[in-house]
């Protein structure tokens, strides 16, 4: 065998070497402009359109390459672009952990009440650092076909209502919407509330209709999205910090040029430190827009003291978290956990 080696080795070895030269070359040169979609579940002036626009500059500036964006609705609801994505008819896609759940159920540890931080210089250190999205997700979406490219934070989520609620007991009854996740169900059960999965196009017809009496969402979309006009009451019990998560499709990052790659992981990385700074100046002006479209509309910051049993229903949904997840969740849990302590003490 060492002889083999020995006489065939170098023999072998030496035109694989040029060969592999060469291709590094090529992979390295730009390649043939192409047009890459992307699909989004917001419209284009959203936090995900914005996100989106920065990230397409990025490549055409960069590129021959061209970016088509899809804003919501174009090409169907949440689960139809991310269907679409896996199926490579889409190179790009924006899907929330809340759509993604059903999927991959990990995914859902971003929906876990009280978890995420409040503190922005901790959100920010968090979702550039964060060992759970770029290592371990990144493998749990390659299961999925899709290459994960970054999580963000979209603003505190508050729940909007027709009537005041400030403990479980008052929110007995209500129909308050949540995306389609198990966990976000599970979640809203242990908050005393009847939750309702519905699409995001059905949210505001739902509302005005009294077929849900309320819903979940971060400040900036309660304004876009005029889910205020259909609410009497916007309240504030700091369970979460939306978050959402843009992927590619795996063949096609798998397969384009190195140039390309490193030109989509370069954009995806500056589009994300841009949005950390810029999502944060949007929930102070959603909250005098509001106020200033409907003045008799009313904002509910519950206390400490109030939040308590809030609290204490975390713990529920956590345990349900678990029980979905089994190992693999515990192990996700245990590594956010860490992450989120290594942004405290950053
Ligand atoms: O609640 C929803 O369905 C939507 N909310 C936001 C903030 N983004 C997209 C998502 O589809």
């Amino acid at each position: 065998m060492k002889k083999f080696q020995q006489l065939y080795f170098p023999k072998l070895f030496v035109p694989f070497s040029c060969f592999y030269l060469i291709m590094q070359l090529f992979i390295a040169l730009p390649s043939k402009a192409d047009t890459w979609r992307y699909a989004i579940e917001e419209s284009i002036t959203d936090i995900q359109g914005v996100y989106a626009s920065h990230f397409k500059k990025i490549i055409e500036e960069n590129s021959t390459h061209k970016v088509l964006i899809y804003p919501f609705g174009t090409l169907g609801e949440s689960t139809d672009i991310l269907e679409q994505a896996q199926a490579g008819l889409l190179q790009f896609v924006d899907q929330s952990p809340g759509f993604t759940g059903t999927l991959i159920p990990e995914a859902q540890v971003f929906l876990l009440p009280y978890v995420l931080p409040e503190k922005p210089s901790e959100i920010a250190y968090f979702f550039k650092h964060s060992k759970t999205i770029h290592n371990t997700f990144s493998k749990l979406y390659a299961e999925q076909d899709l290459t994960l490219l970054t999580m963000f934070p979209e603003g505190n989520v508050a729940i909007t209502t027709r009537e005041v609620f400030r403990s479980k007991e008052d929110l007995a009854g209500m129909k308050i919407r949540v995306m389609s996740s198990p966990l976000l169900v599970e979640t809203y059960k242990a908050f005393g509330a009847v939750p309702t999965p519905l699409p995001t196009g059905e949210i505001f017809g739902a509302l005005q209709t009294n077929m849900i009496q309320g819903q979940e969402n971060p400040w900036f979309y309660l304004e876009s999205a005029k889910l205020y006009e259909v609410s009497n009451v916007i309240t504030e019990i700091g369970h979460n910090l939306y978050t959402t998560a843009v992927m590619a499709n795996k063949k096609f990052y798998q397969n384009s040029s190195l140039a390309d790659q490193l030109l989509i992981t370069r954009a995806s990385k500056e589009a994300t430190d841009f949005i950390i700074d810029y999502q944060q100046e949007l929930e102070v002006s959603a909250k005098l827009k509001i106020k200033k479209s409907k003045p008799n509309i009313q904002y509910i910051t519950l206390t400490d003291a109030e939040r308590e049993p809030f609290r204490q229903a975390a713990k529920v949904a956590q345990a349900k978290f678990i029980d979905m997840t089994g190992s693999s969740g515990k192990a996700v849990l245990q590594q956010l956990q860490k992450d989120l302590n290594d942004a405290k003490h950053q």
